[in-house]
């Protein structure tokens, strides 16, 4: 059986919701801190960055990266339109949007939760990076919610693996304390997709490990 390695509300729950989404049957592997020795250390074998996610294939395949395993997971069911035909517009938009959100978009939530280790006991300087942070967050905020003043989706007009990944940081406003009322389309389009069993299970599941 498929093996997702992850922790809970972290970019893996991208990966956690697209599982569900293709219906396949999988099983969470859990690798925080309450994780038992064994776990950590195969974890730490499978990948030497120690991040989530990582994806391990009935096969023993290993693999690691958000944008890699959401891309792999949605071409093994194309059946579910999570990606796109390989040559398509709408793919290279999906690919476009996952790649602004992980690098962009993730990138700029990451030093909101490290803001101790970054500034070791300097106040000022942990402002000073976290207002950095912010003003990038509220750029790219300002830019997803005009593009779904027209748009109901990231991309191709269905729900795709860049929704699923954006979904997953946009959540993580409710813990860095980032206001997200200037963007009403962007908020109004994470509710309806919250609808979505996928979202709604994950997020039920996940939530025992907080
Ligand atoms: N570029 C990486 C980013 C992974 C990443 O930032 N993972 C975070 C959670 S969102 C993590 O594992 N943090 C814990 C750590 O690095 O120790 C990917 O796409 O997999």
């Amino acid at each position: 059986m498929i093996k997702l390695y992850f922790l809970p509300y972290a970019c893996c729950s991208s990966v956690h919701i697209i599982l569900k989404e293709i219906k396949v049957e999988f099983e969470l592997i859990y690798v925080g801190k309450n994780a038992n020795e064994q776990i950590k250390s195969k974890f730490a074998i499978l990948n030497s960055l120690k991040s989530v996610p990582v994806l391990e294939l009935e096969d023993g395949t290993v693999i690691t990266q958000c944008i890699a395993i959401l891309e792999y997971l949605a071409d093994q069911f194309p059946q579910y339109n999570l990606l796109g035909k390989i040559g398509s517009k709408e793919r290279i938009e999906v690919i476009k949007w996952l790649s602004f959100v992980a690098t962009d978009l993730h990138k700029s939530f990451s030093p909101l939760f490290q803001l101790e280790q970054i500034a070791v006991g300097s106040e000022v300087t942990q402002q000073n990076v976290r207002n950095w942070a912010l003003a990038n967050i509220n750029k790219y905020f300002m830019i997803l919610n005009n593009h779904l003043a027209a748009n109901s989706y990231l991309a191709a007009e269905r729900f795709s693996i860049a929704d699923a990944y954006l979904f997953v940081v946009y959540q993580w406003t409710k813990y860095t304390g980032v206001s997200t009322q200037n963007y009403p389309n962007l908020s109004n389009y994470i509710e309806r997709i919250a609808r979505r069993n996928s979202i709604k299970s994950v997020l039920h599941h996940e939530a025992k490990y907080l």
